[in-house]
């Protein structure tokens, strides 16, 4: 068996197990690492036991413990004596600002608590949100994390249908939008969505609307409240009440590689602990003379994690940004950057390749010299752009940290660290190794670990702080999900290759199950293809994730169509498909918009009836197409090729 990576990388505590260890069993080195960066927050009463995995894969870390999650992320800093620290520079997409110290936070966040309990939500309710990137939406997700009220975050570019099905999902019991967002420079309309989401939700009761934009609004009255009605009539003072480290603190749904998306749950004293942790030590921030950007929106885990909970549980000075990064100019960001004093910048490959796309002369047009830590999440970055990153927005001398982490993990898991760089370089495209209090590794098909030089799935091999707690009301699909694969190791299965070096650092290699990656977006095969085969013109449809500059994968559809569909196409193929792409955008949401749909007139499928969605990735990749002799019938990917040939 080859000899897995040493475990020395990770300031002494212990990483990969030896193979054959029969894991899932806590390692004592691991949860006092845990315990020990637990004790920087502030608990009303201590915990009785680090971590209980007698239920595994159900982790209860800290059991015993009580604490409130928005009184560390807020209260604490004032009662400390940090009022005045500004907690958020935000920048409106048009052009507006606001300045909240933490004291401001504080007011703003109790109001919130106290208009939701005016509304009867006690402990334990579940709460949608669906808003813009405004103040409200921090208010409203620590105004829940205040009260035990677990909320569900929404994109705000999600469908009705999406919202809907989430809101039903988790049987919330009241939604927090708003009546409009700003996106590339208009007003659009938000709540029109959501009314049409909540037409058929019976577990709806209110509907707590922010003004936004001023547009017009249907009203349901008795249902629907102005949050500058509810909200700011309030009293600014609330006393917060200590829940138990295990209170679900929130759910956000991803896509799986089934159709529906899972509720993933996430509790309160591991994740609190572990977001804190990795955002003081990912970007070495310092409080109060630290200025933190994460341009992620609050509806994906890295806006919960490093725009809210992490940054706000270690006193930072964040940027809010509500708009795209091209409106009113290519330059914004830089010019943020420039305007606030930016010091640690958090984004995605994408945006960076983007970036690379609008020309190295936009960033050395503004003063970006405040920055000292650049940070990359949501997907593989490639050795390029992470140079181009260090170049031109590091000055060639800051350190770019590859955060590697998912939903589930509700944190970072592996990643360099910048106060290390100096002693173990960084290196462009890699995440290097899991930090310290974590542990990973790289296994095979029969779970064995692999050695330096070669790929394999990347596993979780010891239960961790921020660790998902469940998938919401589906116990067997959590199962099956994560720890069916390698149950017998009792490993959690990330849905990633990954690979060792030579000298044992991991590259991510990107997902091996059917879920594509869109500028850094989890869209799952299975859902586009349901979406498309829910149009009356669609008999079959297979997707997959074809390699692009920009967004990392594009979504490319081959669609069979229905008899009566067929006969339209023949004068126009674009009649077809056009309204297709958009009926995929309403269905689910615009990031899920094939980049290109291919009508074909049969799909590649093995003997057993399984879609070789392998070929159709060689066709969408513009690649010769690999071995064919599974097929059931060998001449389709023929015809498909010629059928492409003269379209
Ligand atoms: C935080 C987040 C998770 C999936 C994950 C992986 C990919 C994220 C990555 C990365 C390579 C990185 N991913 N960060 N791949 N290097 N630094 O993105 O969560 O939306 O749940 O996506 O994203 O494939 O499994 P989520």
């Amino acid at each position: 068996m080859s000899v897995p990576p040493p475990t020395e990388q990770t300031a002494g505590i212990a990483q990969s197990g030896p193979a054959g260890d029969p894991l899932a069993q806590p390692d004592p080195a691991l949860t006092a690492f845990w315990a020990g960066q637990a004790r920087q927050l502030h608990w009303e009463r201590p915990w009785a036991e680090v971590l209980d995995w007698s239920d595994a894969p159900f982790a209860q870390w800290f059991s015993g413990g009580r604490l409130n999650v928005a009184y560390n992320c807020v209260d604490r800093h004032v009662a400390a004596g940090h009022g005045e620290q500004v907690a958020f520079h935000w920048e409106g997409e048009p052009g507006d600002t606001r300045t909240i110290t933490y004291a401001d936070l504080r007011r703003e966040v109790c109001r919130t608590a106290n208009a939701l309990l005016s509304l009867g939500l006690t402990a334990g309710d579940r709460v949608a949100i669906q808003l813009p990137m405004i103040p409200e939406a921090v208010f409203a997700m620590l105004a829940c994390a205040r009260l035990g009220l677990p909320h569900s975050v929404v994109f705000g570019g999600f469908s009705p249908a999406a919202l809907r099905s989430r809101i039903a999902d988790a049987e919330a019991k009241l939604l927090i939008t708003a009546d409009g967002q700003y996106r590339r420079g208009t007003a659009v309309p938000m709540k029109d969505g959501t009314d049409e989401a909540t037409a058929d939700t019976p577990s709806i009761e209110h509907v707590l609307v922010v003004r936004r934009t001023g547009g017009e609004v249907a009203w349901t009255e008795g249902r629907d409240l102005w949050w500058h009605e509810l909200v700011d009539a309030q009293s600014d003072t609330h006393e917060a009440e200590a829940f138990d480290a295990e209170h679900p603190l929130f759910i956000l749904y991803t896509s799986g590689t089934t159709g529906s998306p899972k509720g993933i749950l996430h509790t309160s004293g591991g994740y609190l602990t572990q977001a804190a942790y990795t955002h003081r030590t990912i970007f070495d921030h310092r409080p109060g003379d630290d200025v933190y950007w994460c341009t992620a929106d609050i509806g994906w885990i890295t806006g919960h994690t490093y725009i809210v909970y992490g940054p706000l549980a270690n006193r930072a000075t964040s940027v809010l940004y509500e708009g795209t990064p091209n409106t009113p100019h290519e330059g914004r960001h830089f010019e943020i950057i420039q305007k606030y004093g930016v010091s640690l910048y958090y984004t995605a490959p994408t945006l960076i390749r983007s970036f690379m796309k609008w020309g190295e002369e936009l960033p050395g047009r503004y003063d970006l010299s405040t920055l000292r830590v650049l940070g990359s999440v949501g997907e593989p970055i490639n050795p390029e752009a992470w140079r181009w990153y260090r170049k031109h927005l590091g000055a060639d001398r800051t350190p770019v940290v590859d955060t590697w982490w998912q939903t589930e993990t509700g944190a970072v898991m592996i990643s360099p660290l910048p106060a290390e760089a100096d002693a173990k370089p960084l290196k462009p495209g890699s995440a290097q190794a899991p930090l310290p209090g974590i542990s990973a590794a790289v296994v095979n098909d029969r779970g064995e670990p692999v050695g330096r030089g070669e790929s394999g799935y990347l596993v979780l091999d010891r239960p961790w702080p921020a660790m998902l707690r469940g998938i919401w009301g589906d116990e067997e699909r959590f199962r099956e999900t994560y720890w069916s694969r390698f149950a017998r190791q009792g490993y959690y299965f990330a849905g990633d290759g990954a690979r060792y070096d030579e000298d044992g650092d991991l590259w991510l290699l990107g997902r091996v199950d059917d879920v594509m990656n869109v500028s850094g977006h989890r869209i799952s095969t299975a859902e586009v293809e349901s979406a498309l085969v829910a149009h009356p013109s669609v008999a079959e449809a297979a997707v997959v994730g074809a390699a692009d500059a920009t967004t990392g994968q594009a979504i490319v559809a081959f669609v069979v169509l229905r008899g009566d569909a067929q006969h339209d196409e023949r004068d126009d193929g674009t009649d077809v498909v056009g309204p297709l792409r958009a009926h995929v955008a309403a269905e689910i949401g615009p990031i899920a918009k094939p980049r290109q749909i291919m009508v074909v007139p049969e799909l590649p499928k093995t003997r057993s009836g399984k879609i070789m969605r392998r070929l159709l990735r060689d066709v969408a990749d513009n690649r010769e197409i690999g071995d064919v002799t599974t097929l059931a019938d060998a001449s389709v990917m023929a015809s498909i090729q010629q059928g492409l040939a003269d379209g």
